[in-house]
């Protein structure tokens, strides 16, 4: 799906800003039919919920309502106009005067109607805008809604971070000619004996047949290739490669002609677009990950969009400081934990050549999580009671949904369907293969990737063998052997080289992180102060350098986040190593020591290696068994 943009032949208008809002119940049963009965207003981009001192808005499980009043420019005459969310977290509807131009199911990624039947050049239209927060068991992610003894609706979920809804993105309107472009393609690679020339496949998209003429510039503008045709390939001699760290861009300016499309006279464009693109490749080779051929170790976080006062709304501020940020620690790369992020986000990435493990929505596919770490299931989490078919079409519509909007990002390189399935549960294979091949299918050419939780096993996960690198949430020393940091190192290690010895792929470290609150110090490392995390991430690390295959560690989390109430968070989910106001907490400068020395290499093992070329073992830590994870601890 095409980010819209304005060219020479097309228009876009922002329509950000202060909107009417209510909740449903306190507006009458169809609000779109007029002016909204309300005195509340609300920001567009934001999460409504920390706006409001009423705690019956921010506790609202159900509809809210947004509306404004928009005009369409005078000069679109002729055009196609189009109305565009970029997210309504998790259902979205829009009217416009009394019409209904739009309905769609998943917060994270945006969807639009043409309204050109409905509105005209010039006028003005009544836009309403309907947003639920409902999480179902066939919603992504998941949740549960009860009612309580007094009638109140309330909302549960098996995922920590809070559930903020709202119109927490752009909204647009923007105008397109009737003949036009509706999606590109894009797919890079490397040729030559010497991997100088970049091969540029192309794939466009047009509403009706038509005569396609492609072009792709350099940083500077320079045409460097150019090819006709609706698919193809274009070749760019002496190619700058897209490098973490090193970005560069082209543009691939997508034409589309009147005439016969052969550059003679009579040829007009009726239609312009152009993506932005980087000339790189991505592989897994062994228990190696490539990025143009070359080893790439991820250094960085899982993140989220969070911040005060806004919750997930996009904010333009907290996108270029939590990126200084990044470069100022030695970050080379992120997850999008635990959905699909602002565009505006991935652009930044590809622009300043972060690396990106894009995630969708599906978080809490797992009733074991919040039963106790070694705890089993009240219920099965794949059966036709809980999670089933229905919840596997909204998975895969999730996944359709994040591949179609962020397929042509350079930043993107690796897909990640699903955090902390419980893959050890009978059902994990018969929901999960499907989705995997549905990935495959959607994208050949980037790995594939899951978040293993902490109590499936190199023994007793059942999935691992469909993906390509293996992601491991890890939570030694915290909900596991909690303030025992010389047992965390050992255990850690053990289950690093169980997983390792057993699927022969690279394995990541994707979460790791000790819950932190700033300014609690102790002289003996106790758990909660700013030492502990430090020495948590320390003992963690050591672990990891003596582990061939892994390709890369990502910490719990960037920064503190907003949680759903509950008693194992106070304030938040405190596992950041910055603050939620993004000050650094003593782990951080640890961290930039660390990764800025290491700057996307991985680093050399702590021990010399064996006579078969593996690491040999520290005897400081064991013998390189598989002791049992200790059963003395409950996850949140
Ligand atoms: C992991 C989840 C993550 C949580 C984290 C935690 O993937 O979303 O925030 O645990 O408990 O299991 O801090």
């Amino acid at each position: 799906m095409l980010k819209p943009r304005s060219t020479a032949t097309r228009e876009l208008v922002n329509l950000d800003g202060i909107w009417r809002f209510a909740v449903a119940g306190t507006v009458g049963p169809e609000p779109w039919t007029g002016p909204l009965g309300t005195r509340l207003e609300a920001p567009v981009p934001a999460s409504y919920n920390d706006l409001f001192t009423d705690r019956a808005i921010r506790d609202h499980v159900g509809w809210v309502w947004y509306q404004r009043q928009v005009r369409v420019p005078r000069g679109w005459t002729g055009e196609r106009v189009v109305l565009r969310v970029d997210a309504a977290t998790h259902e979205g509807r829009v009217y416009v005067g009394d019409a209904l131009v739009a309905q769609h199911v998943g917060g994270y990624t945006p969807f639009e109607a043409d309204i050109t039947e409905h509105v005209g050049p010039g006028e003005e239209f009544r836009l309403t805008i309907g947003v639920d927060n409902e999480l179902t068991g066939v919603t992504i992610p998941p949740g549960t809604i009860t009612v309580a003894q007094d009638g109140r609706r309330k909302q549960t979920y098996l995922h920590d971070f809070y559930n903020y809804a709202g119109l927490a993105r752009s909204v647009w309107l923007y105008s397109t000619p009737p003949v036009h472009v509706d999606d590109i393609t894009v797919v890079t690679g490397l040729d030559g004996a010497d991997g100088t020339t970049g091969t540029v496949g192309y794939t466009v998209g047009t509403n009706v047949p038509a005569a396609v003429r492609v072009r792709a510039l350099d940083a500077h503008g320079t045409e460097v290739a150019a090819g006709e045709g609706a698919n193809g390939t274009l070749r760019i001699d002496d190619v700058t490669l897209w490098r973490p760290g090193a970005a560069y861009l082209y543009e691939l300016v997508v034409d589309i002609l009147d005439g016969d499309g052969d550059g003679g006279g009579g040829d007009r464009v009726v239609d312009t677009y152009t993506e932005p693109f980087g000339v790189r490749t991505v592989e897994v080779r062994g228990t190696r990950f490539l990025i143009n051929g070359e080893p790439f170790y991820f250094t960085g976080f899982g993140k989220h969009e969070d911040s005060p006062v806004r919750g997930k709304g996009h904010d333009d501020a907290y996108l270029v400081h939590d990126f200084q940020l990044m470069e100022w620690i030695g970050a080379n790369s992120f997850r999008t934990s635990h959905y699909p992020y602002a565009e505006e986000v991935m652009e930044f990435a590809d622009r300043h050549g972060i690396v990106v493990i894009d995630e969708t929505a599906a978080v809490g596919l797992n009733l074991a999580v919040g039963s106790g770490l070694m705890g089993t299931p009240p219920r099965p989490t794949f059966s036709e009671d809980t999670f089933h078919d229905d919840t596997r079409a909204a998975h895969a519509q999730a996944i359709r949904e994040l591949i179609a909007r962020d397929k042509n990002h350079p930043s993107v390189v690796m897909w990640c369907i699903a955090n902390e399935p419980s893959s050890n549960e009978k059902g994990a294979r018969e929901y999960v293969e499907p989705l995997v091949e549905l990935t495959r299918r959607l994208d050949p050419t980037r790995p594939v990737t899951y978040a293993a939780v902490m109590f499936a096993t190199h023994d007793n996960d059942l999935i691992a063998d469909l993906f390509d690198v293996l992601c491991v949430n890890r939570y030694y020393g915290w909900y596991v052997a909690t303030g025992d940091l010389a047992a965390a190192e050992t255990y850690l290690e053990a289950d690093l080289r169980g997983w390792a010895e057993k699927f022969g792929k690279p394995i990541m470290l994707s979460e790791y992180g000790a819950d932190t609150m700033p300014g609690l110090h102790s002289v003996w490392d106790a758990p909660w102060t700013e030492e502990y995390q430090l020495a948590y991430l320390e003992a963690n690390q050591r672990a990891f350098d003596r582990v061939e295959a892994l390709v890369g560690e990502h910490v719990w989390n960037f920064a503190d986040f907003q949680t759903a109430d509950g008693i194992h968070r106070v304030g938040g989910n405190k596992k950041g190593v910055f603050t939620r106001e993004r000050h650094p907490k003593a782990a951080a400068h640890a961290l930039r020591r660390r990764w800025t020395v290491l700057g996307g290499r991985k680093p050399s093992p702590a021990v010399r290696p064996g006579d078969d070329g593996r690491p040999e073992h520290d005897a400081r830590h064991g013998d390189g068994g598989r002791p049992a994870v200790p059963p003395e601890s409950g996850q949140a």
